[in-house]
């Protein structure tokens, strides 16, 4: 058994936070609805990430269309999944990374201050000598 990732936002826009998440050995994330119901937590519903393990999740508006979108990070590659309208994901991109030896780490911020949520990616490159890298993509949606 893998550890979990998670990350959590209102998906759905209904002013209730939201969570995505992924069992770390495993190819897909789960979404899953806030019902506002202590009882009824909600089906989730699962998106695929084809052959790669996940490490990391993080959520952010990316195409500033005021819906939180979804990144899912792996070993080797970074997918993004944009938000469609009511926490409905569909694939936008993916980003190849270079290989890790570790499980990768993942922030959104605005980090050229152009106002768009940039990806930064933390990752060990190697071992011998001990060696950290972050992997950054500046965001050019327009
Ligand atoms: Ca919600
Ligand atoms: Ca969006």
């Amino acid at each position: 058994m893998g550890s979990y990732t998670l990350a959590a936002g209102d998906l759905n826009d209904d002013g209730r936070v939201d969570i995505a998440l992924a069992e770390t050995r495993d190819q897909w994330v789960d979404v899953i609805m806030n019902t506002g119901k202590r009882d009824d937590p909600g089906v989730p519903v699962r998106y695929s990430v084809k052959n790669q393990e996940l490490s990391a999740i993080t959520v952010g508006d990316l195409d500033r269309d005021g819906r939180l979108d979804v990144v899912a990070v792996g070993a080797s590659s970074a997918r993004l999944l944009r938000n469609i309208g009511a926490g409905k994901l569909a694939y936008l991109q993916v980003l190849p990374l270079m290989p890790s030896q570790s499980m990768n780490t993942a922030v959104l911020r605005d980090l050229d201050g152009d106002g768009r949520l940039d990806l930064a990616i933390g990752y060990l490159q190697t071992l011998n000598p001990l060696k950290y890298a972050v992997a950054v993509f500046l965001n050019r949606t327009p």
